[in-house]
């Protein structure tokens, strides 16, 4: 495969965009060679600057439940943009889209929309600080929930731990004083921070399945034993449902594991491949935020007209009956193929999904996904990026990064299944021994 235009392009681009990117993990600094440059996508498949077509399990980091340049997405915004991109002004799709929101999470009341995750996250903690009047807040490593100050204490998921980088330039002791990480899965050490400082936590926020250090999903009682202490102690709790809301069901996470969030942050399907966050919950604790109460929040470009029409499609797509059965079957057929081909070269790796996010570790020999950062870190990581390259060779485009989720559309078809297996069996075959 050649890749000269988008070395051509990469090369430009370090030269004007910091590491030539836009965001750290679309570089390929842990899989080595440079990264490719996209030029257009449809349904399952991308394609770059020299014309490589790839099966895509990026997904946009997940927001293309429907794959890409989906039909009733793409009427949707060019019919939107016909009439104007942005107005600043209070517009009737807000609301459209807030309807749909509240009535599928049946823990969301009220709900403000944002411009990506990291503002739905570091606003719902401003709001739980504002109604508890408590400043600290718990977060477990190897969860991300965006780039704000707050959150990029220490152990965090994503580009972060892809990259490696022990801890973030820029972040003053003070904005992350307050914050507390604990270890995933692991009530106990909730408890006992509970029991010592129990009155200053004003909430306990956590991907209710990790998708930022692979997939790892939580143990059976954690999320339930999170609800309850912080009932105990007066906190809330906040599900980051950026990546798994929508994505793991209509009512996401909390759904599919029946715990309620007393505030849930949103992003990536909630705009179908536009610009959204969002962030919601109790009445009482949304009516906090400013104009209705004191907690200050805004912009510019939150609920712009194109990223909400898009956000309204996708929604209405995905609440076709049998929608979340069929694409999370498909996901299952892509595990078992694949896991099939491991098996074969002797199990380098591990295979494990929730609905239709997947996670690739490789830990040799492990009989069940990882339950934590550490166990996370322990990846024979040592021949992914010659795997991850022979993969991209063969028209397959994972994260580049052995640490992120990836993600099946409803565009991925068995077909697409049965060449990935086929690509990994190559791949396997082609490494060192
Ligand atoms: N949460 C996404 C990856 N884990 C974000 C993508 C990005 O950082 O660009």
């Amino acid at each position: 495969m050649r890749h000269e235009r988008s070395k051509k392009l990469y090369d430009k681009a370090t030269t004007l965009i910091p590491g030539g990117v836009n965001s750290p993990v679309r570089a390929f600094k842990a899989v080595g060679g440079d990264p490719i440059f996209v030029t257009r996508g449809e349904g399952p498949y991308i394609f770059d600057a020299d014309g490589n077509r790839y099966i895509d399990y990026v997904c946009s980091w997940g927001p293309l439940i429907l794959g890409h340049a989906h039909p009733a997405v793409i009427e949707a915004v060019t019919q939107t943009a016909r009439d104007g991109t942005s107005f600043g002004w209070a517009t009737g799709r807000e609301m459209e889209l807030a309807e749909r929101v509240v009535q599928h999470v049946p823990s969301v009341d009220m709900v403000r929309f944002v411009n990506s995750g990291t503002e739905a996250t570091m606003s719902a903690l401003r709001v739980a600080r504002a109604a508890t009047k408590r400043d600290r807040v718990i977060k477990f490593a190897g969860c991300y929930h965006g780039h704000a100050d707050v959150f990029l204490s220490e152990s965090t998921g994503s580009g972060v731990a892809t990259l490696g980088i022990p801890g973030t330039a820029g972040v003053p002791k003070g904005a992350a004083q307050d914050t507390i990480t604990l270890r995933y899965n692991d009530i106990e050490s909730v408890r006992a921070t509970f029991d010592a400082m129990g009155t200053t936590i004003a909430a306990v926020i956590i991907e209710p399945v990790v998708g930022n250090m692979g997939l790892v999903p939580p143990v059976d009682g954690f999320l339930q034993g999170l609800r309850d202490v912080c009932d105990q102690h007066g906190a809330l709790l906040i599900f980051d449902e950026v990546m798994t809301g929508f994505r793991l069901g209509l009512a996401g996470a909390q759904g599919l594991y029946g715990v309620r969030a007393d505030l849930t942050t949103f992003g990536k399907v909630i705009g179908g491949g536009l610009p959204v966050g969002a962030y919601g919950g109790r009445r009482d604790l949304m009516q906090q935020v400013a104009p209705a109460g004191p907690v200050y929040q805004a912009g510019t470009l939150s609920g712009n007209p194109l990223a909400m029409a898009a956000g309204i499609a996708t929604l209405d797509a995905i609440a076709a009956p049998g929608f979340f059965a069929a694409l999370n079957a498909r996901t299952a057929e892509l595990g078992k193929a694949v896991t099939a081909v491991l098996d074969k070269h002797g199990n380098p790796a591990r295979f494990d999904h929730i609905g239709s996010m997947f996670g690739l570790y490789f830990l040799p020999g492990a009989t069940r996904a990882p339950r934590d950062y550490d166990e996370v870190k322990k990846a024979e990581t040592r021949h992914f990026g010659t795997l991850y390259r022979h993969l991209l060779d063969q028209g397959v485009a994972l994260a580049p990064s052995a640490f992120e989720a990836g993600f099946v559309s409803a565009a991925h078809e068995q077909r697409h299944v049965e060449a990935t297996a086929t690509a990994l069996d190559k791949a396997l075959a082609a490494l060192p021994r």
